[in-house]
C-alpha cells in the first residue's frame, strides 16, 4: 500500500472530523518520524506536545510493556499495587496533597470544573446551582459539550448546543476585565491556559498570571491552570506558571504525562479542595490504571533525568533567535516560550501557512498550521543544538523558496 491508499482508506471508513497533512507515519524515534515509504522527518508537532520525551522513549516503552504483561486494569472497584506509588510520586513531584487520575485532557478539565463547583458550594457558600466559572476568550480545553460551552470559537461550539450554563468569558491577557467580573460572590474559579495553544501560541504579558492569581486570592476564587499543553517542561520550566512563580489551586495535566504512549491525565489539588468529592461522585474506568501509573512515573523521571526543562529553555531561545534571522516578508512574527513556538505567515503569491507546511513536509519537517496563518513549531524536548540548526535550515530554505 502507498501513502495514497492509506489516506483513501481513512477517508472512506473514518469520520471526517480532521484535516490531516497528507503524510502517513509508521515509525517514530526521538525527534524523528518515518512515513510508510521510509522517508524520515523532523517531528515539529510532537503530537501537540504529548511526545515531549521523544517518540518511543525506551524507558517509557519498557515500563509500559513490563506492566502490561502483569496487570493492565482493575478498575477502581479494587485497589492495585501501582496506583498508590504513582499518586505518591506525582503529588511529591508537583507539590500537592492529592491527585485525581483521569485519561484525556478534556476529562481532566471536566474534573477540575466539577471540583471547583463543589468547592464553591461546600466551602465558599455559593447558593446551590449558582456557581460561575470565569474562562478566557479564545481558550481551548477540549471537545466535550461542557468544554465547548466555554469556547468562543464557532468551529468548536456551533451546531452542538444547547450549552452548559455557568461560564463567564473575559478577554485573555486583560487583567482589568478579570478584576471587574471576579467580584461577583458566585464565582468559584478562574480557568486559564498559561499560554494559549490553539489561539496560536499566544503568550500573555509578563505578570498577567501573577496578577490574575492575586485577584483570585483576594476574592476567594480558585485559580485553575490548564497545563495540558504547556506543562511538563514544554515552555522551559516544569510548568508554565513557574515562569511567574504562581501555584495554581487546581493544576490540570495531560498529554506529556505519558510521553505520548497512552492517554494519561491528572488533576492535582490540596486536601481542602480535593476532598469535597466523595466516593461515588466522580471517576473513570481507566483512570489510574496500573499501566498508566508506571508510564507516567517513567515519563516524569525522564523530564528530570534528562534535564528537559533546561534543554527546552536553551533550544527554544536558539530556535527563535535563528528563525528571526530569516530574511523574508512571509514571516510576520516569531513568538513562543521554550519549545512551544509559532510563526505568523503573511501570504505571498496566494501561498499560505498550509502551503508552507506542505513544502516543509517535502523537505523533511512536519508542522501543522492553525487558524490559516499560524504555524506551530514544537519539537520533542530531547532535541539538540545541531538538530535545531538543521531544522532551521530546512525552514529557511522552504520559506525562501516562495
Ligand atoms: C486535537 C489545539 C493543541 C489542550 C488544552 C485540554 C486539551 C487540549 C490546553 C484537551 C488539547 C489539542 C487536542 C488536539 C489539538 C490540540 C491543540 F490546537 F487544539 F489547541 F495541542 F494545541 N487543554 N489540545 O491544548 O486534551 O482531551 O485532547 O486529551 O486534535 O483536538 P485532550
Amino acid at each position: 500500500m502507498t501513502s495514497k491508499d492509506y489516506i483513501n482508506r481513512e477517508d472512506k471508513f473514518g469520520a471526517h472530523n480532521y484535516h490531516p497533512l497528507p503524510v502517513v507515519l509508521e515509525k517514530g524515534q526521538g525527534i524523528y518520524v518515518w512515513d510508510v515509504e521510509g522517508k524520515k522527518y523532523f517531528d515539529f508537532l510532537s503530537a501537540y506536545s504529548a511526545v515531549n520525551q521523544g517518540h518511543c522513549h525506551p524507558k517509557i516503552i519498557n515500563a509500559m510493556t513490563e506492566q502490561a504483561k502483569k496487570l493492565t486494569l482493575t478498575s477502581r472497584a479494587f485497589y492495585n499495587d501501582v496506583l498508590g506509588e504513582f499518586e505518591e510520586y506525582i503529588t511529591k513531584y508537583f507539590g500537592y496533597d492529592k491527585i485525581l487520575p483521569m485519561n484525556t485532557g478534556a476529562e481532566a478539565d471536566e474534573t477540575a470544573l466539577k471540583l471547583a463547583r463543589k468547592w464553591g458550594y461546600e466551602k465558599k457558600g455559593i447558593p446551590e446551582n449558582e456557581a460561575k466559572i470565569i474562562v478566557c476568550a479564545d481558550n481551548f480545553h477540549g471537545r466535550t459539550i461542557t468544554i465547548i460551552s466555554m469556547s468562543t470559537d464557532p468551529e468548536s461550539y456551533k451546531g452542538f448546543g444547547p450549552y452548559t450554563p455557568g461560564f463567564i468569558t473575559v478577554p485573555y491577557n486583560d487583567i482589568d476585565a478579570l478584576a471587574k467580573e471576579i467580584e461577583d460572590t458566585n464565582i468559584a474559579a478562574f480557568l486559564v491556559e498559561p499560554i494559549q495553544g490553539e489561539a496560536g501560541v499566544f503568550v500573555p504579558d509578563q505578570g498577567y498570571l501573577k496578577k490574575a492569581y492575586d485577584l483570585c486570592k483576594k476574592n476567594n476564587v480558585l485559580f485553575i491552570a490548564d497545563e495540558v499543553q504547556t506543562g511538563i517542561a514544554r515552555t522551559g520550566k516544569l510548568l508554565a506558571v513557574d515562569h511567574e512563580e504562581v501555584r495554581p489551586d487546581i493544576l490540570i495535566l495531560g498529554k506529556a504525562l505519558s510521553g505520548g504512549a497512552m492517554p494519561v491525565s491528572a488533576v492535582l489539588a490540596d486536601d481542602d479542595i480535593m476532598l469535597v468529592i466523595k466516593p461515588g461522585e466522580h471517576g473513570s474506568t481507566f483512570g489510574g490504571n496500573p499501566v498508566a501509573g508506571k508510564v507516567a512515573i517513567a515519563a516524569l523521571e525522564i523530564i528530570k533525568d534528562e534535564n528537559l526543562a533546561e534543554n527546552a529553555e536553551k533550544m527554544g531561545k536558539l530556535f527563535r533567535d535563528e528563525l528571526k534571522k530569516i530574511d523574508s516578508d512571509m514571516i510576520e512574527l516569531v513568538r513562543g516560550k521554550g519549545l512551544l513556538n509559532a510563526i505568523i505567515i503573511k501570504p505571498k503569491n496566494g501561498k499560505e501557512a498550509w502551503d508552507v507546511c506542505m513544502k516543509l513536509r517535502d523537505n523533511g519537517l512536519l508542522a501543522k498550521p492553525t487558524h490559516g496563518h499560524i504555524i506551530r513549531f514544537a519539537p520533542p524536548l530531547v532535541i539538540n543544538k545541531e538538530q535545531i540548526l538543521e531544522a532551521v535550515r530546512i525552514i529557511r530554505e522552504t520559506i525562501l523558496s516562495f
